[in-house]
């Protein structure tokens, strides 16, 4: 008798007609037959999949062009198809389940015609955590099958987990002929169903991240009382050898990378990081905040990564634990055989072609890396890997951080009154657009708690379920807000940055242990400037002064947008929220 699991394959095979079904098993080996695999025989516009890097500096790594249209999300081709478009909210795009399930039908005939269908069983999760899921992903190409090896993990005994259940997290995931036209990120949280056609890149085809841990998992969360977001966790270790946890969310392009990994420019503190992009909560028997990371790799950006900017990232992508590290659109050094990208320590080479394998000079005037190449590489290469990583049950939170990319207002750090005055803070919370993205430079857009691309249901429903999980929690942990974006009349950032951002975060763990006062303001508790440890940096008075005040008059213009933010979701929005910014507003002139 077929299992569930055989059945549903069997179904999309019937529909997507690939030449030949082959099922995963997770291994090494069978990783570098799957490389093989792309270099030899799947190309994508005529090219191979895959170019071998050189192995002596960059031990296991190579390189992918994707199709040229096909380089980043495309939220507006994601979908969240619940039957009620309500419950989608305004912060998605919605279709009714039958509309959705037809046009996908439709383009996923036969689209897997001299194509191999890649069967990836995988957990989200350690496979003895109570929280991770089992899920199956079918695909099309080598490249997503080995990334999904690197993200997730990936294994036959997945098989045997799911047994005779139907529960089990389901992709469909085609590259198809990669049209722009015919692209669909389609997601069906009741059914545990991602389907998506027409693009290869990572959010859009690596259906265990943010697909099914951010937008399906939000949507289970908030069922079943848990929380699925999109932050950084990491321990903070002090000179003492105590280390807390705590957790960041913050919109792309603010340094999350950089963060969990940072390495302390404070003589005795360290970082031990957890992960880069994804957080899984559940409240523990005691009271507190417990986190996950569902993931086991990085997919993170390669342009500023540098020995600069993260250093153990750096170290992390040269490493040779895990097989293998994957570099997409890059540029590349034909003369060395490596990888490049702007912002890399070296400069290039002289004998360079751009992302898209043309020669390319730095006189071009364009970029020789796409500005959102990436790596995609495990976390077990990181040598500043947490010794909890794989602690099935996670670990408990002290800080829960929201920032965001604002040149003005917004102080270094604040530490909020309350849960739901931290809630209100993540909610408000939002980041200038920059050069690396389509839109005008400098531009505000709220991003509450950096989910508004991910939160797969009505985020006033969200804003409801974090309130109600602080209710819940004995001992929840402090909220703060950060921002290292502050910059001077000359357009200089104030605040160093990088390693150094090291000072806010000790003033961060020494409120949660009692260790430093603070001064009240209208917005929240901010540090009194001498307790920002600044030995070995030029930060003078004055200038800390500027990024740690805070004067309400400033806040009108702010408070108006909020508002109407606010007022976008309508009715369902949390009356709690509205407290919260009524307190603020009453003390502004
Ligand atoms: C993102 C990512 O787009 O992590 O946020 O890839
Ligand atoms: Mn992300």
């Amino acid at each position: 008798m077929a299992t569930p699991l055989e059945k549903w394959v069997e179904q999309q095979a019937q529909l997507t007609k690939p030449d030949r079904i082959y099922w995963c098993d997770g291994s090494e080996e069978e990783a570098r037959r799957l490389m093989q695999v792309g270099m030899e025989q799947e190309k994508i516009n005529g090219k191979p999949i895959f170019y071998l890097l050189n192995q002596e500096k960059w031990p296991v790594a190579y390189l992918h062009r994707s199709h040229p249209t096909d380089v980043a999300r495309t939220e507006h081709l994601t979908y969240v198809c619940h039957p009620d478009k309500e419950i989608a909210g305004p912060n998605n795009n919605w279709m009714h389940p039958d509309e959705a399930k037809k046009l996908l039908t439709r383009l996923s005939d036969g689209c897997m015609r001299g194509r191999t269908m890649y069967v990836l069983p995988y957990m989200m999760g350690h496979p003895e955590s109570p929280f991770a899921k089992a899920c199956v992903q079918l695909t099309d190409v080598s490249y997503v099958a080995v990334s999904m090896r690197i993200m997730t993990r990936m294994g036959k005994t997945v098989i045997e987990k799911i047994g005779n259940r139907d529960d089990f997290v389901k992709g469909l995931h085609s590259v198809g002929d990669f049209d722009p036209e015919k692209r669909f990120i389609m997601h069906f949280p009741d059914e545990h169903l991602v389907w998506s056609v027409g693009s290869g890149y990572g959010g859009n085809a690596l259906l265990g991240k943010k697909c099914f841990s951010l937008r399906i998992a939000s949507w289970l969360g908030y069922q079943e009382g848990w929380l699925a977001e999109h932050m950084v966790i990491m321990g903070i270790e002090d000179p003492q050898g105590n280390i807390t946890y705590i957790t960041a969310a913050m919109p792309s392009a603010c340094g999350k990378t950089n963060l969990a990994m940072m390495e302390s420019a404070l003589p005795g503190y360290k970082i031990w990081t957890i992960g880069d992009d994804i957080a899984w909560f559940h409240i523990g028997d005691d009271g507190r905040l417990y986190a996950i990371n569902p993931e086991i790799g990085f997919f993170g950006v390669a342009p500023g990564t540098s020995m600069k900017t993260n250093p153990n990232m750096m170290r992390t992508l040269k490493g040779k634990n895990f097989y293998p590290t994957l570099f997409t659109n890059t540029g590349l050094n034909v003369d060395t055989n490596e990888p490049w990208w702007e912002g890399m320590d070296d400069p290039p080479g002289k004998n360079m072609l751009d992302w898209q394998g043309n020669p390319w000079t730095s006189e071009s005037g364009k970029n020789a890396a796409h500005p959102n190449s990436r790596f995609t590489v495990s976390i077990y290469n990181t040598p500043c890997l947490s010794k909890e990583f794989d602690n099935p049950d996670g670990v408990p939170i002290s800080a829960v951080i929201f920032g965001g990319r604002r040149t003005k207002l917004i102080p270094l750090v604040v530490e909020a009154f309350s849960w739901e005055h931290g809630v209100f803070m993540g909610a408000r919370s939002g980041s200038e657009t920059t050069a690396a993205a389509i839109h005008k430079v400098g531009v505000l857009r709220r991003d509450p708690m950096a989910m508004l691309p991910f939160c797969g249901y009505n985020m006033a429903d969200y804003f409801s379920h974090w309130i109600s999980m602080g209710r819940k929690m004995k001992n929840p942990p402090k909220i703060f807000t950060v921002n290292w974006f502050r910059t001077d009349e000359n357009g200089k950032f104030i605040w160093p940055g990088f390693g150094e951002n090291i000072r806010v975060l000790k003033w961060i763990i020494d409120r949660v242990h009692n260790k430093v006062s603070g001064r009240e303001t209208p917005i929240g508790i901010v540090p009194h400037i001498n307790d920002i440890e600044r030995t070995g940096i030029d930060v003078p008075d004055e200038k800390l002064k500027t990024i740690l005040d805070v004067d309400v008059k400033d806040w009108k213009e702010e408070l108006e947008d909020i508002k109407k933010f606010f007022e976008s979701f309508g009715k369902r929005f949390p009356e709690e929220l509205w407290k919260e910014y009524e307190k603020l507003n009453r003390q502004v002139p």
